[in-house]
């Protein structure tokens, strides 16, 4: 069944991957499983499958709708009902970028994890970064990017934070990103996928 989903998945029939995803739930696969033995390997193949010119930017379109709409189904699975938020955290993908699946995730996993999530979506500047962490009482800001054109942008959203007033931590992450980058543009943290931007959120949030 997971094969199929990463089939269903990576051919963008965004109707047969929420289907599998009901299936599988209703099988009795949790929900962690369905994500990281379907979605996640269906959408890296979608990668390779990019990356040497076999697909091309509307497939990989489809497919990530396809994405979007599986985590939606399996959200509620990952998400637990905790009433006193953990913290506040903005989080986006920076400017100039549009990839949300990985963006998406984390702020999932984080929701999950008992934190008021305040999800700006893409392509987000450093001013909207700042003023929605003032508006919003944030705790903490994260940001996501996926090129290495984009990921310089992280530098602009840090110096911000710092400039605004703002005493909150900035983490940071995405495919091009590393703990060596973050301790570059001086960001607070850094995690290299959803369930370690947790662990790391909480490192932050004790601090
Ligand atoms: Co684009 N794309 N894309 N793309 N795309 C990549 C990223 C690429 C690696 C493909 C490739 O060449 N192999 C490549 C980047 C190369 C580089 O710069 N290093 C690339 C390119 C080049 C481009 C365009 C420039 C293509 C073009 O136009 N010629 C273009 C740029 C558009 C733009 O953003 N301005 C483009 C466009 C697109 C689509 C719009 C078609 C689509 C995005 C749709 C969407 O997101 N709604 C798309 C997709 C889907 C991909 C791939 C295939 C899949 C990305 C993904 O969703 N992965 C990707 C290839 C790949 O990654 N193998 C590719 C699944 C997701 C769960 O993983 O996002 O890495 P990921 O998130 C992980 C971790 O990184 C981490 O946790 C997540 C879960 O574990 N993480 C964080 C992410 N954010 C975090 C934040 C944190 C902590 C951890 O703290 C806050």
């Amino acid at each position: 069944m997971l094969k199929e989903m990463q089939e269903a998945l990576i051919a963008g029939k965004k109707a047969e991957v929420e289907a599998l995803v009901d299936q599988a739930l209703a099988a009795g696969l949790p929900a962690a499983r369905i994500l990281n033995e379907g979605l996640i390997p269906g959408m890296e193949r979608l990668g390779t499958l990019f990356k040497n010119n076999e697909v091309f930017i509307p497939e990989v379109l489809v497919a990530a709708r396809a994405m979007n709409a599986g985590l939606a189904k399996l959200e509620p699975h990952l998400v637990k009902d905790k009433i006193q938020p953990k913290g506040v955290v903005v989080i986006g993908t920076v400017k100039g970028d549009l990839h949300d699946i990985g963006k998406n995730l984390v702020a999932m996993m984080l929701r999950g994890n008992g934190y008021k999530i305040v999800d700006l979506g893409i392509d987000v500047s450093p001013e909207k970064f700042v003023a929605a962490a003032k508006a919003n009482g944030a705790t903490i800001v994260a940001l996501s990017a996926l090129l290495t054109t984009t990921m310089v942008q992280m530098k602009a959203i840090v110096e911000a934070v710092a400039t605004s007033g703002l005493k909150i931590p900035v983490i940071i992450g995405g495919a091009p990103v590393t703990k060596e980058y973050a301790n570059q543009i001086h960001a607070s943290g850094y995690a290299p996928d959803a369930a370690s931007a947790v662990e790391e959120v909480g490192r932050l949030a004790a601090a």
